[in-house]
């Protein structure tokens, strides 16, 4: 029976190590915990339950977690890599089966393996704008991920003791307790396992050190390895979806543009009136779900002054509109706390000049502690819910 890969000693490599795959996959915990735990504020900043008002302050709190999300998740690109080259001959592990628990243990495997690798795959390919796939990302990526980190807890439970011995100070006198130890690392040619650690940690470090740029003020020009750098686009900022894709150049610059706030006492305003009430200015990030950040300084009317004039109740929220027809992020929920935040603006200047088409004119929501798709470009009309 035991034939080819299920041979004793099939895989010789010195580098198929307990020890290895145990630091690897602390690493792992890590990174796909933290990127659980972002990607949570994320999914609940854009759908918020009714009874959670999310703080609008500190004003960089989600460029933070965002930021922290994109970089943990690219850097455990390497790590699993790294993890499923270390733990593979397992696969051919004899016997296949041996108890009840064991059985359990290797299907939960499956789930997890799947999952952090669609995961990975999947955010990848979303910051790089491509998508090959016909679900709807974010939807899926939310329900995959609790799969996944499901399976990763039970994963950790079973594993428990093989780190414990194969990691730490007293890791000899625990290794009594499993089967599955680190031997002695065997002389012999090719990659030692020091090397093989090193150059795991070292691309992980690479891709951390030339992305994490995206995110922290100041080090845009570190960013080599991102699709999109701050700093970089009309007004030095850059563009997700401009006006062409949206379908707005004709529209965004009719000159009977008017602005409509729509409430118990309902007005409008025409561009001259909403540049003449624009006397506030902020200096706020757009900080993308994809993971950039880029601060910019805006120049708009403050949104709780046109809610008051509109005579809308302060715990009230409002819908902030596009003049965008199609597409998912035309319209913005803002709760009362964004709301009557004096930094929420409809700002229709930025860096001083009068809003690139692409970034919104006439008119676009900036508000602090939110995620990019949250910020309505192109906005006509601002409706009490
Ligand atoms: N109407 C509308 N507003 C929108 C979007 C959109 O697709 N339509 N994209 C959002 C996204 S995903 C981001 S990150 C920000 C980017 O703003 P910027 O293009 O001015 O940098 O705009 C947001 N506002
Ligand atoms: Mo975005």
């Amino acid at each position: 029976m035991r034939r080819g890969p299920f041979r004793p000693g099939a895989f010789s490599s010195r580098l198929h190590d307990p020890r290895m795959a145990s630091l690897l996959g602390i690493w792992l915990g890590v990174t796909f915990g933290t990127a659980f735990a972002t990607g949570l504020v994320s999914h609940f900043m854009q759908h918020p339950p009714s009874w959670l008002h999310w703080w609008s302050r500190p004003v960089w709190f989600y460029r933070l977690t965002q930021g922290l999300h994109v970089t943990t998740g690219l850097a455990s690109v390497p790590l699993l890599l790294a993890k499923l080259w270390t733990v593979y001959p397992r696969l051919w592990e004899w016997p296949p089966v041996r108890t009840v628990a064991h059985a359990l243990e290797r299907i939960s495997i499956v789930p997890l393996i799947a999952g952090a690798v669609f995961q990975l795959a999947t955010g990848v390919a979303n910051i790089a704008q491509w998508y090959p796939f016909r679900f709807f990302f974010t939807v899926t990526h939310y329900w995959v991920a609790w799969i996944t980190i499901g399976a990763l807890v039970v994963h950790i439970a079973a594993k428990f003791a093989v780190v414990r011995a194969n990691v730490g100070r007293g890791r000899a006198a625990r290794a009594q307790l499993t089967d599955r130890v680190s031997r002695p690392e065997p002389a012999g040619d090719g990659l030692s396992r020091r090397g093989f650690g090193l150059a795991v940690g070292t691309a992980a470090g690479v891709i951390t050190a030339t992305t994490a740029g995206q995110f922290v003020p100041g080090l845009g020009d570190t960013v080599l390895l991102a699709p999109r750098k701050p700093g970089v686009g009309p007004q030095r900022l850059p563009v997700n979806r401009t006006a062409a894709a949206a379908r707005v150049l004709v529209v965004a610059r009719d000159p009977g543009y008017r602005l409509t706030v729509v409430g118990p006492r309902p007005f409008s305003l025409s561009l001259a009136e909403l540049n003449a009430w624009s006397r506030t200015t902020v200096r706020l990030p757009i900080t993308c779900v994809e993971g950039w950040a880029a601060d910019a300084t805006w120049t708009g009317v403050r949104l709780t002054d046109l809610l008051d004039r509109a005579g809308i109740p302060a715990d009230a929220g409002v819908r902030v509109e596009s003049l965008e027809s199609r597409g998912g992020y035309r319209t913005s929920e803002v709760g009362p706390t964004h709301a009557r935040d004096p930094a929420t603006l409809l700002a229709t200047r930025l860096g001083g000049e009068v809003l690139h088409l692409d970034h919104g004119y006439p008119a676009r929501l900036i508000a602090p502690n939110r995620p990019g798709v949250l910020q309505t470009k192109w906005v006509h009309r601002v409706v009490m819910v």
